[in-house]
């Protein structure tokens, strides 16, 4: 009995338990990237290549360790043939960044680039192949690109975005990104942003591409990361009528007003209770009367605050509240009374009193 009673609740319990994991919803890991590709050299032998997620171009590279850590070195080289490139191709909306150091000779010589390369073999033309080039060189930003189709180089530039203040000093690591969105491309150093370059022009589009280190002097790198963009939604206020001040997330904004949002972010709208003679109503698109909304970003969301024309006071013009009401007017009662009523009755009387006596 007791074993039947013990197994009964055991059973119970489960039950609850498995209703619990079946019907408690799963939390959305909402707005974080996805990674595509990690590397930080731990994992190798001193000495070694890693072939496994790296292609170099002519050799010149190594796995070296100093003190507990392991990264990435290339020969000291007065050249730019020493190209890595990773086996692992990858999709455009991407962020790549990276820890780069280079010792006097790669600082004179060099400077920390990323290049976004479509061609399967670096430094060869083959039929039809883009690389855009982003880096710092003598303290100066630069963007340079090459196209070529059917094996002959039909589209190369270069363009000098002007002095940078940073300077990349010998012998010290530095966090270089390259953020890949939409038609730009931004370039950072330390997480700060050195240039951002609109590549809508450029005679091809960035996606599906391999990452490629160019060589000149030593260089290290590690730390390695690419990941996808986390996906946006555009949140779009409008107004009927137009023009109204409304704060987002209490910042001032006016209508007709349109903002980006990482998925899953969570947005806080006021409209104002009055516009200009117009009184709030509604969200036009679900029939909501609060005019205070939140929203979360899980799509493109477009929202239209609804204003009526402010009602108008009953009974024609309002009397203003400071000026004496006027009492009703008793004296034209009794002028009523005397001059209509009272001959009426006097008469009725008289004339009855007469028809008594005859
Ligand atoms: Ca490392």
């Amino acid at each position: 009995m007791k074993l039947k009673a013990v197994s009964g609740i055991m059973l119970t319990l489960l039950l609850t338990s498995a209703f619990a994991v079946l019907f408690n919803p799963v939390p959305k890991a909402l707005g974080s990237p996805q990674v595509l590709f990690e590397e930080d050299f731990e994992s190798y032998v001193v000495g070694s290549f890693p072939s496994d997620k790296f292609y170099a171009h002519w050799g010149g590279w190594s796995v070296t360790q100093e003190d507990a850590n392991k990264f990435l070195r290339s020969e000291s080289y007065s050249g730019a043939d020493y190209l890595l490139r990773t086996q692992q191709k990858f999709p455009g909306n991407t962020t790549i960044e990276l820890l780069y150091r280079a010792d006097a000779s790669g600082v004179a010589s060099g400077f920390p680039a990323i290049r976004l390369d479509n061609n399967p073999i670096p430094q060869v033309i083959f039929p039809g192949y883009f690389g855009v080039h982003t880096s710092v060189w003598s303290n100066k930003a630069w963007v340079d690109w090459e196209y070529s189709a059917d094996g002959v180089s039909c589209e190369t530039g270069m363009v000098d975005l002007g002095q940078i203040t940073i300077p990349i000093q010998p012998g010290l690591w530095y966090k270089i990104k390259d953020v890949l969105n939409g038609k730009y491309v931004s370039f950072y150093i330390d997480d700060s942003l050195i240039f951002e370059y609109d590549v809508s022009s450029l005679p091809f589009v960035i996606d599906d591409f391999f990452v490629t280190w160019t060589t000149w002097g030593q260089k290290d790198i590690d730390n390695i990361k690419v990941s996808t963009l986390p996906p946006t939604h555009t949140l779009a206020i409008n107004s009927s009528p137009t023009g109204v001040a409304f704060t987002v997330d209490g910042v001032s904004r006016t209508t007709p007003w349109s903002g980006t949002y990482s998925e899953g972010a969570s947005v806080s709208l006021v409209m104002p209770e009055t516009h200009d003679g117009y009184v709030w109503s509604h969200w036009q698109e679900d029939g909501d009367p609060n005019r205070i909304k939140a929203v979360t970003m899980d799509t493109n969301i477009t929202l239209t605050g609804v204003y009526a024309p402010a009602p108008k006071p009953v009974g024609g013009k309002a009397t203003p509240i400071n000026i004496p009401i006027n009492k009703p007017e008793l004296p034209a009662l009794w002028v009523w009374l005397s001059t209509i009523i009272f001959p009426l009755v006097a008469t009725a009387l008289y004339v009855k009193r007469r028809k008594k006596k005859q």
